[in-house]
């Protein structure tokens, strides 16, 4: 069983932190949670993440790891003694990191996208490739879960945490545009999947009230949409 000293720099509101609280439950660790304001970034932020200067960092015994699917990796090895995130076969890991990556680098973009579209035509753009994308997922769900409950199997895995812990933002985007987006018509497996992610006990404490989510995420867009102050 490792111990040691953890902290974790992050927010409560950050998918990328979330995905680490969500890891370090699976392992039943506890850790320090040093809340970084929005807006600010800490000495020990700085410090820590020199390169990305973002949160999340894990501070393991002092040593930081920072990104967090390496981060997910990083609890994954070092905590063996809880139950595997990643699967313990080498192709279902490969897939498992070609889906988390596709769902870093393709879809959650989209979203970004959508908040940022000026105009219907470019919000319906956004809101169809973000639709298209939820479809691919849907069918990796099916082919990695093998008709079991999680994209890990029985229990919640790597691809559960990469793409689950986007699953506030989405509900979120959702109320705020007065849509759907993960549909039980064209993503049914999906839609059962998220229930299930969000109640799981590794889960249903991380996320922040859709409600607090939405007060920052309308502190975020007026932020991100003023023109750049000097
Ligand atoms: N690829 C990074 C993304 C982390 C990230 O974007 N964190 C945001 C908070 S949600 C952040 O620290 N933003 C501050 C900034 O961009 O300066 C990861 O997976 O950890």
């Amino acid at each position: 069983m490792a111990t040691g000293d953890v902290k974790l720099l992050g927010a409560g509101a950050s998918p990328y932190v979330n995905r680490v609280q969500i890891a370090l439950n699976i392992k039943s660790e506890n850790y320090e949670f040093l809340e970084e304001k929005l807006g600010s970034k800490s000495e020990l932020l700085l410090k820590s993440n020199p390169i990305h200067k973002k949160i999340p960092v894990l501070i393991h015994d002092d040593k930081p790891i920072c990104e967090s699917l390496v981060i997910v990796q990083y609890i994954d090895d070092v905590w063996t003694s809880g139950p595997s995130i990643l699967p313990s076969d080498p192709y279902d890991r490969a897939i498992a990191r070609f889906w988390a990556a596709y769902v870093d680098d393709k879809w959650y973009p989209l979203m970004k996208e959508l908040w940022m579209a000026e105009g219907e035509e470019a919000r319906a753009a956004a809101i169809e490739k973000i639709g298209e994308g939820l479809v691919v997922l849907e069918e990796a769900f099916v082919k990695c879960s093998k008709g079991k409950a999680f994209f890990g199997g029985d229990s919640i895995g790597f691809l559960d945490i990469a793409f689950g812990s986007f699953l506030g933002w989405l509900k979120v985007t959702e109320k705020m545009g007065e849509m759907q987006l993960l549909s039980e018509a064209k993503t049914p497996n999906l839609v059962e999947w998220a229930e299930r992610f969000c109640c799981d006990d590794a889960v249903k404490d991380v996320f922040p009230k859709t409600e607090k989510l939405i007060e920052i995420f309308k502190i975020m867009q007026a932020r991100a949409k003023a023109p750049p102050s000097n």
